[in-house]
């Protein structure tokens, strides 16, 4: 496959001044009539007329009304066209029935849809599809739909046809277009500008129960984006479609969100309080896309980061705002260490704008996105939130209806606050997840730190060189008072000290509060005072982590009993009922088995997923006996008895209940659990109930039930998948994932239940690396079978094997032969070639 450089970028060779498009929908055979107005761009010095196109059956072809016979390639075709401005058009013939790469236009559950980004267009029409390609869409669609959409305003309609119009410039990748029998929720919203906005979200008939919250979250976020960032909505219709069959969560087009149904459908009795909030951080980041993305867009796939790392941030600053904002971080980096990191300290590290690729859909990556969106809350760390509007606004007033880079986004923090950003900006073109090492010295009523930098080579970023990092310390007495309230340090050298005067005794560090950036921090801090008396909130649950991890990797090692400080600590917190409960639940939380063992991988251990399985079960014991007398107190106190409402507080209740419930079910093997699940009147306590059944071994009989119950929803029915999957012992994980791929409601072809029953084998950490190598077979097994169907979610998937290098030697062969086997598959797709290619180099 061909590598593309950012350094090779050159401008498309003409303008598109206007785009119109006609659909004749037929599942096999659909017509897709195009015209289009181009002319010569005079920023470009290639004329070369390339339209990319791909799995298109060209019937014709015109260059102002005459016949013309173009070269057509399996990517796209050329043309002589005239050195003045022109009108192409032409006449293709797609099958979207046949599209189960579910990219381009397509079929799920007999309506049709779309996706376009990064690369689907192609797939509709010959076109220049790329984003600075932009242009004003005018669509027709012709088909016996009851609903037919597109990007825009509605023009006009009539029986089997519509037409639309988007006056906003856009690129291809934000085109879209729904046709099906499809029913609708409405709402309206109207604007700080006084625009009355008809808003709707169209669900497949029997879903119109599940619409209201994600109305909400849209309207949320309508006001939201107006209140802290100026933006306003732009057109007269704000649509969302739910969509069953999808390969991401959801799509940002132009006033035509498409989603996945998973990211917008929800209702108390079949949506957990984690998939409200989920719903509710989609919505908004699609909708906050319509500014950032769409309004101002990328130049070129280099600078995704520039849409998603800073639409992540916003929509973290909006959940932040919603909900509480230390729960937020600390779940923001939950998930950071969790998916980036092992991203950042494998195979697969890049920059957060990549320099090269071979097929852009593998770096819609958790560092572009998660670490992106990290680089942006470190730049307003730096330059303060006052300069940080201003230079947003400076972004949004300079930039509008451009096609940007990261150089643009730099210039205007340089420009809004006079910084000098050069050495900043190493963040997006470095990878590697960078390691702060800190040591202090108390002389004289001085207490000095000293920071050393050290970002680890990797294929990507051979010689890293020092970064700007922003470290937020505080400083506290040894009766825990605050001496020193939080500066930010910024850390530009290998090595750096900082001293801080006038102590009249060794103070206690509290380092990287709010974890101000994402590195691993090394430093041998005070973690049982801290845990006891932080007045950083993140920080405080970073101590009680730092302990858990310390315990955890000495029991792995020396077979060490549980450290009793993190045990008194956190029964400390737990009882301490002026702390929010959502805050104490994330206390019991334990550091994930993948980062255990890249804790052990960085000291130089080899993992055993086995031990580090039974050291978390151990830990978990131990706990449960620490909180034995305070558990049923504890779980009593945090039942929700009012109506059920997915709010911050009720779900930090029941996170908390049914924390509680976790360690109760070590010490009544399941009676509590089996009493909440015959109880439960939503999906929350429900499926904790089950998940705590299976674990008790006793999970059967409310298997059966569960299934009989919700065996006709689609989305319940992921979670049962899922569940069983994830809650075997790790030696039956991959047994229960090939017994459930032979149940007859496995569609794997449905990315949502393929994920479900195959993802959740690779996040089943000792199952997946089972011993006798079955987790590696049965996963591998999947990914070529779905290959050939659909290559983004297998290559996406195979990122499973990423931390292969990580393990003995046994399990390094067996993964090795994996990845060959789907490596040496006939005809294996870009997408997967490229992932396995860099996971085994
Ligand atoms: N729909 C994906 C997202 O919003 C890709 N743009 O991140
Ligand atoms: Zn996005």
């Amino acid at each position: 496959p061909q590598t593309i450089y950012l350094a090779d970028y050159t401008p498309f060779g003409f303008d598109v001044d206007e785009v119109h498009l006609t659909f004749d929908l037929a599942p096999s055979a659909t017509h897709v009539r195009a015209r289009i107005r181009f002319s010569p761009n005079p920023d470009a010095t290639d004329r070369t007329f390339f339209l990319h196109g791909e799995n298109l059956t060209l019937l014709g072809a015109k260059i102002d009304g005459e016949t013309v016979k173009p070269k057509v390639t399996p990517e796209g075709l050329t043309c002589d066209v005239p050195s003045i401005p022109f009108t192409w058009e032409s006449h293709v013939q797609i099958d979207p029935a046949a599209n189960t790469a579910l990219e381009g236009l397509y079929q799920s559950g007999g309506m049709y849809c779309t996706q376009c980004e990064a690369e689907g267009f192609r797939k509709i029409t010959y076109y220049p599809d790329r984003p600075d390609v932009m242009s004003t869409f005018t669509v027709r669609i012709n088909g016996p739909h009851p609903v037919l959409l597109s990007n825009g305003n509605l023009v006009s309609s009539g029986d089997g046809w519509a037409e639309w119009h988007d006056p906003w410039r856009k690129p291809a990748y934000l085109f879209a277009l729904v046709a099906g029998d499809l029913v609708a929720h409405r709402d309206s919203f109207t604007t700080m500008e006084g625009r009355t906005v008809d808003l709707a979200l169209y669900v497949r008939p029997g879903d119109e129960g599940k619409c209201a919250f994600g109305m909400q979250a849209l309207k949320d976020s309508m006001a939201w984006d107006e209140n802290v960032y100026g933006r306003a909505y732009d057109l007269d219709v704000f649509n969302i479609v739910a969509v069953d069959d999808f390969n991401m969560g959801a799509m940002e087009n132009k006033g035509l969100n498409i989603f996945n149904a998973s990211a917008v459908l929800a209702s108390p009795e079949t949506s957990t309080d984690m998939n409200f909030e989920r719903i509710e951080a989609i919505i908004a980041h699609e909708y906050f896309h319509n500014w950032t993305g769409n309004r101002i867009t990328c130049r070129d796939w280099f600078q995704l980061c520039l849409k998603e790392g800073l639409t992540v941030f916003r929509d973290s600053q909006f959940t932040s705002d919603m909900r509480s904002a230390s729960v937020k971080r600390i779940g923001d980096v939950i998930d950071l260490r969790a998916r980036q990191f092992p991203e950042d300290q494998g195979p697969l590290a890049h920059p957060v704008r990549p320099e090269s690729f071979q097929e852009i859909n593998n770096f819609y990556t958790a560092t572009v996105y998660e670490k992106g969106a990290e680089v942006i809350g470190m730049l307003r760390t730096l330059v303060g939130a006052d300069a940080y509007k201003r230079a947003l606004d400076m972004y949004f007033d300079r930039h509008d209806g451009q096609a940007c880079t990261i150089e643009d986004w730099l210039q205007v923090f340089e420009d809004a606050t006079g910084r000098d950003l050069g050495q900043f900006k190493r963040w997006y073109n470095q990878a590697g997840t960078p390691h702060l090492t800190v040591t202090e010295t108390y002389k004289n009523a001085t207490y000095t730190l000293t920071f050393t930098q050290n970002t680890p080579p990797s294929a990507a970023t051979p010689d890293p060189q020092p970064l700007v990092i922003p470290v937020a310390v505080g400083l506290l007495d040894a009766s825990g008072v605050e001496v020193m309230e939080t500066q930010v340090l910024e850390v530009t050298d290998a090595t750096q000290s900082f001293a801080f005067a006038g102590h009249s005794a060794k103070p206690t560090a509290s380092i990287l509060r709010n974890f101000s950036a994402p590195v691993v921090l090394e430093f041998d801090a005070d973690h049982a005072a801290l845990l006891a008396h932080d007045t950083d909130p993140f920080n405080r649950w970073e101590s009680g982590r730092a302990l858990a991890l310390a315990s955890l990797l000495a029991t792995i090692t020396k077979g060490s009993a549980p450290d009793n400080d993190y045990l008194q600590g956190i029964a400390s917190i737990l009882r301490d009922d002026s702390l929010d409960p959502a805050y104490r639940a994330l206390m019991l939380g334990l550091p994930g088995q993948p980062e255990l063992a890249a804790a052990l991988h960085r000291r130089g251990d080899t993992p055993d997923p086995q031990a580090i399985f039974d050291a978390v079960r151990g830990m978990k014991e131990a706990l449960a006996q620490t909180l034995k007398d305070d558990l049923p107190r504890l779980y009593a106190r945090h039942q929700v008895t009012a109506s059920y409402a997915p709010d911050a507080e009720q779900s930090g209740t029941r996170s908390l209940g049914n924390a509680a419930l976790s360690l109760l079910t070590l010490l009544d093997n399941g009676d509590t659990a089996q009493t909440q699940y015959d109880a439960a009147t939503n999906m929350t306590q429900q499926l904790a109930a089950l998940a705590n059944l299976i674990r008790a071994g006793r999970g059967d009989a409310a298997l059966a039930d569960f299934e009989t119950q919700w065996q006709d929803d689609r989305l319940v029915m992921d979670k049962w998948f899922a569940l069983q999957v994830s809650e075997a012992k790790p030696d039956d994980a991959a047994d229960t994932a090939k017994a459930l791929t032979r149940h007859r409601d496995f569609n794997w072809k449905n990315p949502n239940r393929f994920r479900a029953t195959l993802g959740a084998l690779a996040m089943h950490h000792a199952g997946f690396h089972a011993a006798d190598g079955s987790g590696y077979a049965l996963l591998a097994d999947w990914l070529i079978k779905l290959d050939p169907v659909n290559p983004q979610t297998t290559a996406r998937m195979c990122s499973a094997f990423q931390t292969w290098r990580r393990y003995d030697q046994i399990r390094q062969s067996l993964m090795a032969k994996e990845l060959d086997r789907i490596a040496s598959t006939p005809d294996l797709s870009r997408d997967t070639t490229e992932m396995i290619t860099r996971i085994r180099n």
